[in-house]
């Protein structure tokens, strides 16, 4: 006899026939349909708390937070058990792992069978943008982690709202297991997942628009809505029907003359998203009026409107943040939308109940208990909070979200900003000619290699559009996808290349970054108001050293000429490098990028 009963709420006839199946596929203890309020939200996080997989920190130093601390098996996206299982292997393209769907499923199903034992199976309904946008889409998430279930509610428009405006209606199917059933009287471990990382899974399936994660309560592994829903089924479903999912922030920038532009911008992970996210420009532009909003800064979902011109949302409704290295020089806004009602995971905790990350304001505290509960003081070897230690904070918390971040319209974008993580080669920022050369400099974009668990030292890891590990289709198909939406709107966005990160032969930082990629972003949405000055190189246009505002900052000619320095002989090699990307991209590489960097090539041996 089930244990359990199919929560009466739930009228959805196909939402129904699902967890039906999935209850007797995963026999859970119980069925429970999150409300998403913040009743149910405090009830849950105090049940963690007595099972141990929470900590509540000092009431008055972070009210409502909670410390995880995760498995050390379990501590980011594993992207070698990630899979795209399209019909075809075609699809899936040479950079996504595939598996035949039913090669898959009699994998996973097997898996599935009682993997919820003495758990609840929680039914989360979530909206990933404003509930109400012709933008949005609705997921429901089936977990046996209340842990997956309150990151969803700051993560998401969770709950009774999201369900009622789901109604009749699709939405994404959902799976998630952390694949440790109990047996009768077993005693639960406060942080459950498959310890082996050969049998973790984060599966998609495309044509079907479903996910299914097993093994990993994690991050992108576990909060389906983010990375598997948001980019990898959605960028499928962009494709099929004429809009964007990308890696990208959305920010507002606001001139003193009043006039508002916004700018998505996409960045590898560990490039300071979440930093140029919640930018603060330098004192003297505020004092002028500038100002810069937060509409996101992970994920934006980008969609021509009947007029044709491009507009975005942010599909989510809070930020997982990487804490270490966050502070109130590098992002006092992160830090202000943490200081309450925040979920900590991985951090280590100060011994009067706070939380403490590696890079944090001040000194070390004298002793603290590390990320895996043990005592850590600032003579142990290893970091008291691990490098990929997170925060889950709602957006509402920051303190310069933008009006308009939870407007069903969504809002226009001026400019699309690419920046990887260069520390020679690529300049400063670049204006592309137009929108297939930009798609080629996005296309292109790369990061070198700061941790030798992803290759070489020093080797450049290519990552087009930052989509490299979530673009749920074959990369080609994606830049032809890129093209044809440019061809097919009247005004397309215009697009921007930028680099903070070159170093001078001493591998000092040429460019000051943070606060003063301000001086770059005004100099973009300049040209996108048909202003700024720039000269014309082979890459695009470039500023000269004139036509940045230098106001606050002593940034000699000199400094900006090694900055944004453009070496033909350099360019020679890099080019070298991009095509290795295009033939791994292969047959469905659009002829029009092998052309355009033909033209590239040619332009610098004139030089
Ligand atoms: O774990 S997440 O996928 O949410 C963040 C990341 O790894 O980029
Ligand atoms: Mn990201």
């Amino acid at each position: 006899m089930a244990k359990y009963t199919i929560p009466e709420d739930i009228k959805n006839p196909e939402l129904l026939r699902w967890v039906t199946d999935m209850a007797e596929l995963c026999e859970p203890d119980a069925i429970y349909l999150c409300d998403g309020s913040q009743e149910e939200y405090d009830r849950l996080c105090e049940e963690m708390v007595a099972a141990g997989t929470f900590i509540r920190l000092n009431q008055e130093k972070r009210p409502n937070s909670f410390l995880a601390r995760s498995h050390p098996s379990d501590v980011a996206r594993v992207e070698d058990r990630t899979y795209i299982c399209s019909l075809s292997k075609g699809d899936a393209g040479p950079t996504n792992n595939w598996m035949a769907p039913k090669e898959m499923k009699a994998i996973l199903t097997p898996k599935f069978r009682g993997s919820m034992r003495g758990r609840t199976m929680y039914v989360i309904p979530f909206c990933m943008g404003p509930i109400g946008s012709p933008i949005s889409q609705f997921g429901v998430q089936l977990s046996d982690s209340p842990y997956v279930a309150v990151n969803m509610k700051i993560m998401t428009r969770m709950g009774t709202k999201a369900l009622e405006a789901m109604g009749d209606g699709e939405f994404v199917h959902c799976l998630h297991s952390v694949g440790m059933p109990l047996a009768e009287g077993q005693q639960d471990v406060p942080w459950p997942c498959s310890p082996d990382p050969k049998d973790k899974y984060i599966v998609h399936f495309p044509e079907e628009r479903s996910i299914i994660s097993y093994g990993s309560g994690y991050g992108g592994n576990a909060l389906l809505g983010k990375k598997c829903l948001a980019l990898r089924i959605a960028s499928t479903l962009g494709r099929e029907q004429g809009w964007l999912a990308e890696h990208m922030l959305i920010v507002g920038v606001k001139s003193p003359n009043g006039r508002k532009d916004y700018v998505c911008a996409a960045f590898p992970s560990a490039c300071g998203k979440t930093n140029f996210a919640m930018l603060i420009p330098p004192k003297e532009f505020r004092e002028e009026g500038w100002e810069v909003t937060t509409v996101g800064d992970d994920i934006a979902w980008i969609k021509p409107d009947e007029t044709g011109k491009l507009r975005a949302i942010n599909p989510e409704y809070g930020f997982f943040g990487v804490a270490p290295g966050t502070n109130y020089s590098s992002n006092p806004n992160a830090m202000d939308s943490i200081r309450e009602n925040t979920i900590f995971t991985n951090v280590a905790l100060t011994d009067d109940g706070d939380v403490w990350w590696e890079g944090m304001d001040g000194e070390p505290p004298a002793h603290a208990i590390d990320w895996q509960g043990n005592d850590w003081t600032p003579a142990s070897e290893k970091p008291a909070a691990h490098p990929n230690a997170r925060f889950t904070a709602p957006i509402t918390q920051c303190p310069v979200v933008d009006e308009h971040f939870d407007s069903p319209t969504g809002v226009p974008v001026s400019a699309f900003i690419f920046g990887g993580r260069r520390n020679t080669v690529v300049p400063l920022i670049q204006q592309s000619f137009n929108w297939a050369f930009g798609v080629y400099m996005a296309a292109t974009m790369g990061s070198e290699m700061t941790a030798a668990a992803f290759g070489n030292i020093g080797e450049v890891r290519r990552d087009p559009f930052a989509m490299l590990p979530f673009a749920g289709y074959h990369m080609g198909d994606y830049f032809s996808h890129w093209l044809d939406l440019g061809r097919n709107i009247p005004e397309p966005p215009r697009i921007f290349s930028v680099n903070w990160f070159r170093k001078d032969e001493n591998g000092k930082f040429l460019w000051p970054g943070f606060g003063e990629n301000f001086r770059v972003l005004k100099w973009i949405v300049e040209r996108t108001n048909g202003g700024g000055g720039a000269e014309t190189t082979v890459l695009g246009w470039k500023p000269r050293h004139e036509d940045l505002d230098w106001t606050g900052l002593d940034f000699s000619p000199a400094a900006y000429a090694a900055a944004s320095k453009i070496d033909p002989a350099e360019w020679a090699a890099e080019i070298a490098l991009q095509k290795e990307l295009f033939a791994k991209v292969g047959g469905r590489l659009p002829g029009s990028l092998n052309a355009l960097i033909g033209g590239i090539e040619t332009e610098f041996k004139k030089l």
